[in-house]
């Protein structure tokens, strides 16, 4: 379709007012000018229905929906009688519900990856981490002295299946959390069995005329959620890790910056890391690379965004161009040569944007095709079969840019990559790898606590302006903040992922940053990787000093630009794990209900941790740091002055004699 053709009365947004990202604020601006429209301007045009905001109305059947929709809302019951307590936890339920499908289908598809590289199916990708392969499997209880590789990952794989398909039972991953939480979680019934059997129940439970006690209601919820965090998305980052490698601290350029004029672009959005993968083989081909440059070009330049550049910014290198609010801007650079997709978070507007560019839009997931989009399928056994075809077009459109290329110059570098694994390692040193230190410095006060700073960008909110803020504030307050997702980038824009931001952290976390040579803010990787934090967490508590639960622990975490179903699921295992949540943008219940406060109180007298709710992030930067100084005082940590602790300079003093 021509430019011209496109929306003449766009609603004029000013790019400055709903993005704090220069480079995304140009390509708004140079979007205008070419008259094309992106999500930033359908958000002015749309506003948010406040009944379905609150999930104030149920529509799970036809003598309805109904909206509860009064001043009060106990005013109303819908025809059936449901109560707005009722209506709301199972609107909860399902948003529940759908962010583990995607999260535990994800994760399925890695298994099912590895399952076919074990039988020997899949040949084009290997086993790249054994030593991950070996920690896990014996956490599982698979015998692996004197025993082949290829035999323990079998072992592995029937293990890690029951993820999906346990029946009764508890699923493998919940036995990694300390006991006390698993006990905790037994006394409650919320230890989840296979992810399928617990999103079956969810959704039947929220039919009509089911479950209607939402104190009921919410114990299937937290059960769907844990299968989430300790199931489907824990696999996706063990088995990524086993596959692809586990991640070490790398230095990567993010940005639109990282977009090359003179070479064929070609940029990977989505979630899973086979097709990067297989995507980095064909563009490092020499017979591809001459293509390019028999057609004018430098080379071939492969860049991610999302969580799938995540994935390969923390375990390659590979540069970022930015997250989930920058994938239409991006387009406008005319720049992209072919814009990849596979699963999630791909909004349905790439299409028309990357029309208005002549960029192809390539789909390649058989669950995710996009009307419009080429679909050129990617499987396992025969990945080169997808991934050459859409290198060949990327020449074919660099020949041809019809469009003149504007690419931002703004380009940025962090360190990334800080697997659970190498923040033991790191801190605890190469032979005594250690959460200790960690905690040492935790109870000696350096460091407050811990923070996880997670999640989408969302329209509703100036792009990357609440990340940036509240994590900058929470390390001001010798909070440690780590990342996965868009947030991640959000703050790698802003800097703050490089060692030498410690000095924007108050004195005692930019001591031990120095010392250690790390960033204040320690990015994990892509939204499953959430995961890492959990498992963080379990080695924190074994690690001692801090209590006996995740509940226990000085930590809390926060998606302050949320916008997704998964972000639901991810904040309800973490609440469910035990840790303080807060969520920004808004809030799927109303405040005074009885299961809003369950949500943001109950749960939390059952041993669990809470939900909190704030928009402005120094709000929510206080609601933490008075959330992690309480528990601290539960720890008997204000008393630690007193306390004789062995901190980092007496720790490489000692090591020195
Ligand atoms: Ni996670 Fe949000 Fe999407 Fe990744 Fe980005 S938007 S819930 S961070 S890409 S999943």
């Amino acid at each position: 379709m021509p430019i011209e053709k496109k929306l003449q009365k766009l609603e004029s947004i000013n790019p400055s007012e709903v993005t704090t990202c220069e480079s995304t604020q140009q390509m708004l601006a140079k979007a205008k000018r070419d008259g094309v429209q992106t999500a930033f301007d359908r958000a002015a045009e749309m506003k948010p229905c406040p009944i379905g905001e609150k999930s104030a109305c149920c529509k799970n059947c036809f003598m309805g929906p109904c909206r509860l929709n009064s001043k009060d809302p106990y005013a109303k019951v819908g025809v059936c009688g449901a109560t707005i307590d009722t209506i709301q936890s199972r609107n909860f339920g399902r948003m529940v519900a759908t962010g583990t499908a995607s999260h535990t289908d994800h994760g399925m598809e890695m298994l099912k990856l590895f399952k076919g590289v074990v039988e020997g199916r899949i040949k084009d990708y290997q086993i790249q981490d054994t030593e991950k392969l070996l920690e896990v499997a014996s956490e599982m209880g698979i015998k692996t002295q004197d025993r082949e590789h290829m035999d323990i990952a079998r072992d592995l794989y029937q293990v890690l299946e029951k993820t999906y398909t346990q029946l009764e039972g508890e699923i493998p991953f919940t036995r990694r959390a300390p006991a006390k939480t698993q006990e905790m979680w037994r006394q409650h019934g919320v230890v989840p069995r296979g992810a399928m059997r617990e999103i079956m129940e969810m959704m039947n439970r929220t039919h009509m005329g089911m479950d209607q006690d939402y104190s009921n209601i919410i114990k299937q919820i937290s059960r769907t959620a844990l299968a989430d965090g300790w199931g489907g998305s824990m696999v996706a980052t063990e088995i990524g890790d086993i596959l692809f490698g586990t991640p070490k601290p790398v230095q990567g350029e993010v940005n639109m910056g990282v977009l090359k004029e003179d070479q064929v672009n070609i940029i990977i959005h989505g979630h899973e890391p086979n097709l990067f993968d297989s995507m980095l083989v064909s563009v490092s081909d020499p017979a591809l690379i001459e293509k390019a440059k028999a057609a004018g070009a430098t080379g071939i330049n492969l860049v991610g965004m999302c969580c799938s550049g995540l994935e390969m910014l923390s375990r390659r290198g590979v540069p970022h161009a930015g997250n989930f609010m920058s994938t239409e801007a991006v387009l406008v650079t005319g720049a992209v040569d072919s814009f990849v997709v596979d699963v999630q978070c791909i909004k349905q507007g790439l299409v028309s944007v990357a029309d208005c560019y002549a960029t192809p839009l390539f789909t390649t997931n058989d669950r995710a095709h996009i009307e419009g989009a080429h679909h050129v399928e990617f499987h396992e056994d025969q990945p080169r079969d997808c991934t050459d075809v859409i290198v060949e077009m990327a020449i074919k459109r660099f020949a041809g840019r019809e469009h003149p290329v504007v690419i931002p110059k703004r380009k940025d570098t962090g360190v990334f990559g800080f697997s659970h694994e190498y923040i033991n390692y790191m801190l605890g040193g190469t032979f005594r790898g250690s959460y200790a230190p960690l905690n040492q410095n935790i109870i000696n006060g350096k460091i407050r606590g811990v923070a996880g700073v997670v999640g989408c960008t969302n329209v509703r909110v100036p792009q990357d302006s609440a990340h940036v803020e509240l994590v900058k504030e929470l390390i001001k307050k010798d909070v440690l903040v780590v990342q996965t997702g868009c947030a991640q980038i959000a703050l790698a824009k802003a800097g703050l992922s490089l060692p030498e931001a410690a000095h924007l952290a108050g004195p005692g976390l930019s001591e031990v940053c120095e010392a250690v040579g790390m960033p204040p803010v320690l990015g994990l990787g892509a939204c499953v990787d959430n995961t890492r934090i959990l498992t963080a967490a379990c080695n924190m508590v074994a690690a001692g000093g801090l209590g006996e639960s995740i509940a226990d622990l000085p930590v809390a975490g926060a998606a302050p630009e949320f916008m997704s179903e998964k972000a639901i699921a991810i904040g309800q295992y973490f609440v469910a794990s035990g840790v303080y949540t807060v969520f920004g943008v808004t809030f799927p219940t109303i405040a005074g209900t009885k299961f809003h406060d369950l949500l943001f109180d109950g749960l939390e007298k059952q041993g669990m941790g809470k939900w909190g709710f704030a928009v402005d992030p120094h709000d929510m930067a206080r609601m933490i740091v008075e959330h992690i100084e309480k528990k601290r005082r539960a720890l008997g940590l204000d008393k630690g002055k007193e306390r004789v602790l062995v901190d980092m300079a007496d720790r490489r003093a000692a090591a020195a004699h």
